[in-house]
C-alpha cells in the first residue's frame, strides 16, 4: 500500500516513519510520503489561507495550493493504480472498524490535512470527477486540523495488513471486529502473577474448563458493553442472544434502575421526570437535557 499526505505541518507525521508502520515501511508492505502543502504555493508569503465568502470566524484554505498538490502527488504515484483521497473532518461520516478494512483493500490512499476552517469546498468537489473521497469524522470533536486524525486513519487501517502488526489472531479476536463477540466490547484480562499484592485473578480463568471461561469472558463483555456502550446493546441482532445472555442483561438492565434507599421522596420525582423526558427528546437534537421543559407548540 502506498499513502501519500499533504500538510502544512509535515512534522506532526514524523510517527509514520518509526516503530511498526517504520519497519513495515523497511520490509517493503507500505510506502509512507509526507508532503509540505507550501511547496505549492506560488507567493512570497507561501500564504494557504484566506477569508471565507460569506463571512463568518477564521480563515478557509485556498484552493489553488491543494489542487497543484493532488495534481502533483498523483502523478508521482505509480501509473494504473487507484488512489482513493481521504480528507479528516469533523463534517464527515463516521469512521469505523469497517471503513478500516474496506481502506486497507486499496493500493493508495492521499490523506488532504486541513487546518483552520477547513479546505475550499471545490477541491472535494473537483477530486471527486478524478477519483473516489472520503471524508471521514473520527469522532464528535474538534481538532485543530486533521493531522491527528490521519494518524488515527492510518494505524486503524494499516494494522490491517498482513506484514504489518504480524499477529492476525489479535486482529480477528479486537472488540467491533467480525466474529462470534462480534458488536461486543471485550471484558477485563489477566497475566501473571496470579496473587498481585493481594488481588487475585477470576478463578475460572485458570479452570482449565474451556467453556466455562468463553461463558464467563461473555458474561463480561456484556455487562461492559450494555455500562459503557448502551447504543452497542440497542444494535445487537436479537438472534445473536441466547438465554444466558439475555439473564446477563436484564440483571444489568434492573441494577440501573435501581434506586438506593438513601434518595428521597422528590428525588424520584425529579428523576421520573427527567427519564420521561429522556424518552421523548430524542438524542443530537442540540437540546439541553437539564433545559426545563420546551413551551408547548402554537395550537
Ligand atoms: C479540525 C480541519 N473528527 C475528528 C476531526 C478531524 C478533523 C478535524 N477536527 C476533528 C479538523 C480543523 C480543521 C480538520
Amino acid at each position: 500500500m502506498r499513502i501519500d499526505v499533504v500538510t502544512i505541518f509535515p512534522e506532526y507525521l514524523v510517527p509514520l516513519g518509526v516503530s511498526l508502520l517504520g519497519k513495515a515501511s523497511e520490509r517493503g508492505v507500505l510506502h509512507v510520503h509526507v508532503h509540505d502543502l507550501r511547496a505549492w504555493t506560488t507567493d512570497l508569503h507561501r500564504t494557504v489561507d484566506d477569508t471565507p465568502y460569506g463571512g463568518g470566524p477564521g480563515m478557509v484554505m485556498k484552493p489553488e495550493p491543494w489542487w497543484a498538490a493532488l495534481t502533483a502527488v498523483t502523478k508521482a504515484g505509480p501509473d494504473a493504480t487507484q488512489p482513493m483521497l481521504v480528507v479528516p473532518t469533523p463534517s464527515g461520516r463516521r469512521f469505523t472498524q469497517r471503513d478500516a478494512q474496506r481502506l486497507a483493500g486499496r493500493p493508495w490512499l492521499i490523506f488532504a490535512c486541513g487546518r483552520y476552517e477547513g479546505i475550499d469546498g471545490r477541491v472535494a468537489e473537483r477530486a471527486r470527477t478524478t477519483m473516489p473521497v472520503e471524508e471521514l469524522s473520527i469522532g464528535d470533536y474538534v481538532l485543530a486540523g486533521g493531522e491527528a486524525a490521519t494518524l488515527v486513519i492510518v494505524e486503524a487501517v494499516t494494522r490491517l495488513l498482513p506484514g504489518v502488526l504480524g499477529n492476525a489472531d489479535s486482529v480477528a479476536d479486537d472488540s467491533f471486529a467480525p466474529g462470534t463477540m462480534s458488536g461486543l466490547l471485550e471484558g477485563p484480562v489477566y497475566t501473571k502473577p496470579a496473587d498481585w499484592d493481594g488481588m487475585g485473578v477470576p478463578p475460572v480463568l485458570q479452570s482449565g474448563n474451556h467453556a466455562a471461561i468463553a461463558r464467563w469472558r461473555r458474561d463480561q463483555a456484556l455487562r461492559r458493553t450494555a455500562g459503557n456502550r448502551p447504543d452497542l446493546i440497542a444494535g445487537l441482532d436479537p438472534a445473536d442472544l441466547d438465554e444466558r445472555d439475555r439473564e446477563v442483561l436484564a440483571d444489568v438492565g434492573e441494577r440501573d434502575r435501581e434506586v438506593p434507599a438513601e434518595v428521597g421522596e422528590r428525588d424520584r420525582e425529579v428523576l421520573a421526570e427527567v427519564g420521561e423526558r429522556e424518552r421523548e427528546v430524542p438524542g443530537e437534537t442540540g437540546r439541553d437535557p437539564n433545559a426545563p421543559p420546551a413551551d408547548p407548540p402554537p395550537p
